[in-house]
């Protein structure tokens, strides 16, 4: 058999062009490929929704792969355990509303669930910056390849259009900041001190739409919320992933 390294050189750069193309506009952008980005990615892929992840780093899965300090576990509480099981991630209980999951098997199948229902995912990509015009929303974002932004080379961006953006980008909430940093009337509080109980209860109301066009999720809800952190207990993630994609799909059912 054949095999050619132009041939393959070939097919990895008409594959993935035909693929940035067509990604150049989409239904939402979520930003982060953590467990909350992951999560409503999956399940804005499974009711149609074309939807990308745009993640900085090499890998997907955020925090999640670290478990709690390094030891690769994750806690999910009994709320959340329908999303575990949804995802096909096998936990064991430990005591009533304490089930540990492999934190490596919980990023791998909740990514193999996104990618199976047609999320395309950009990988080392950072946003660098939102599209916002005379309607003042969010309608797109700014792009650049992520060692651009780690060797600090002066190469200008490119832009995708998206009816809504999510920011998933953790702790940071690099989104909202954007936002925020260039005068956008949003205000945010800043992430509070360890109180697992409370930021898990929390979270969910705390996923909205926190300006025109962009919703918050996972840890960057919270900290736009000036609501308190959990550690690694990852319910609240996969609850927040998930009413992100619920919120999505109503607001585009809505346009
Ligand atoms: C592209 C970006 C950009 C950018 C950042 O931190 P994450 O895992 O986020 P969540 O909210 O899904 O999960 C939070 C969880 O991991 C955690 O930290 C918990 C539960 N902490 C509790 C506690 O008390 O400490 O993922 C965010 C992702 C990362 O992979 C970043 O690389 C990525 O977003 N990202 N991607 N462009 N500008 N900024």
């Amino acid at each position: 058999m054949e095999l050619d390294e132009v041939k393959i050189s070939r097919a990895i750069l008409s594959e993935q062009s035909k693929v940035m193309l067509d990604y150049i506009d989409l239904d939402c952008a979520i930003v982060g490929g953590g467990p909350a980005g992951l999560t409503c990615a999956a399940l804005l892929a499974e009711a149609g929704i074309k939807v990308a992840v745009i993640e900085k780093k090499l890998s997907i899965g955020g925090g999640m792969w670290g478990g709690g300090m390094m030891f690769p576990r994750i806690v999910v509480q009994e709320e959340a355990r329908r999303l575990l099981d949804r995802f096909n991630i096998r936990y064991k209980k430990y005591e009533d509303n304490y089930f540990v999951a492999s934190s490596v098997e919980a990023v791998a199948k909740v990514t193999a669930a996104a990618c199976e229902a047609g999320a395309e995912f950009f990988n080392l990509t950072a946003v660098q910056d939102v599209v916002i015009k005379g309607d003042g929303r969010v309608r797109g974002l700014v792009i650049n390849w992520t060692p651009v932004e780690t060797n600090n080379l002066h190469v200008d961006p490119l832009t995708l259009s998206c009816k809504y953006t999510i920011d998933a980008t953790g702790h940071d909430a690099m989104i909202a900041h954007m936002v925020a940093n260039k005068g956008g009337n949003l205000e945010i509080k800043g992430e509070g001190f360890m109180w697992a109980e409370r930021a898990e209860s929390m979270i969910v109301d705390h996923t909205k739409e926190v300006f025109p066009g962009l919703i918050v999720t996972g840890m960057a809800a919270n900290a736009v919320a000036g609501e308190t952190r959990m550690g690694p207990i990852f319910g609240g993630m996969f609850l927040s992933g998930e009413k992100a994609a619920q919120i999505t799909i109503e607001l585009l059912k809505k346009q």
